[in-house]
């Protein structure tokens, strides 16, 4: 067979913006390609809903690679095994209740999975605003190429529909910093704005990430790292069991949300 370079251009234009196309209008869009973003992704696909994912990087996976200070293991407990064992990612008890698994099989089959049960992720795009209509509610995103503000260019972004929104930007919490700048102070937290995470203490970080995750203002979501950021919970270090919990919640509050509506 013979190999045309126009071909290939064509192939990977055509089929890019068909996928971009059909992302303008979604179910669910979810901030951030970390391990509570593609969890939730995978969960909402599975759930039947639409969903598509944005990634300000160039690679998936957020924390979850790094591991622990670089060293590419991570831990989960009990309750987070469970959800890796559903995606068939292997772990290695390390003693009672604590599991290792590598943390790049964890979150290639995390992202893999995600994927093949209909979840879009782009990458390299970044979440730069948000769409709020008059019923004061998230309506969609506003993205850009994650290349336009690293060059310092001038480029003006566009936006996608969603009728649900997940914030898993991780411990920036970007897209409710957003609403609490362009809005003021309606988040649904204590003093209505991001409160900030707390300093290292895994056991409660682990534990009020469950409750951390929910809807924060009508249509997002703050799901993983965000979730704690948001609600002034403490950060946990390197056990990602909550990561993966707070992604599965996350994907059931915007499914209960989608079936209210
Ligand atoms: C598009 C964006 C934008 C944007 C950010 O940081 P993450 O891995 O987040 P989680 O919540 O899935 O997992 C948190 C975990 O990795 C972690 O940091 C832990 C457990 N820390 C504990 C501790 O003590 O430190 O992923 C978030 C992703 C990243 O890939 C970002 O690049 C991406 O979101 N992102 N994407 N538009 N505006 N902002």
């Amino acid at each position: 067979m013979k190999i045309d370079d126009i071909t290939i251009s064509k192939a990977i234009t055509e089929s890019f913006v068909k996928d971009f196309l059909e992302a303008m209008e979604v179910d669910v869009a979810v901030a951030g390609a970390g391990p509570a973003g593609m969890t939730a992704a995978y969960y909402l696909a599975k759930g039947g809903a639409k969903v598509a994912v944005f990634e300000r990087q160039l690679r998936v996976g957020g924390g979850m690679p790094g591991g622990g200070m670089i060293f590419n293991r991570i831990v989960v407990q009990e309750e987070g095994k469970g959800i890796l064992d559903e995606f068939n990612v292997r772990t290695r008890e390390y003693q009672e209740g604590y599991y290792i698994p590598d943390s790049l099989e964890a979150i290639s089959t995390i992202c893999s999975k995600a994927i093949k049960t209909g979840a879009r992720i782009f990458n390299l795009i970044s979440v730069e605003d948000v769409l709020i209509r008059e019923e004061d509610k998230i309506t969609g995103l506003v993205l850009n190429w994650s290349a336009v503000p690293l060059a310092g260019l001038h480029v003006d972004p566009l936006a996608i529909r969603a009728k649900v929104v997940i914030d898993a930007t991780g411990h920036g919490s970007e897209i409710c910093h957003i609403v609490v700048n362009k809005i003021g102070s309606k988040l649904r937290t204590k003093t209505g704005k991001v409160i900030g995470e707390k300093p290292m203490w895994a056991e409660v970080g682990e534990k009020e990430i469950i409750e951390n995750t929910k809807e924060v203002y009508p249509g997002l979501i703050a799901a993983g790292m965000a979730a704690n950021a948001v609600f002034g919970s403490p950060r946990m270090g390197a056990i990602f069991g909550g990561m993966l919990l707070s992604g599965k919640i996350g994907a059931k509050v915007a499914l209960d949300i989608l079936s209210r509506r």
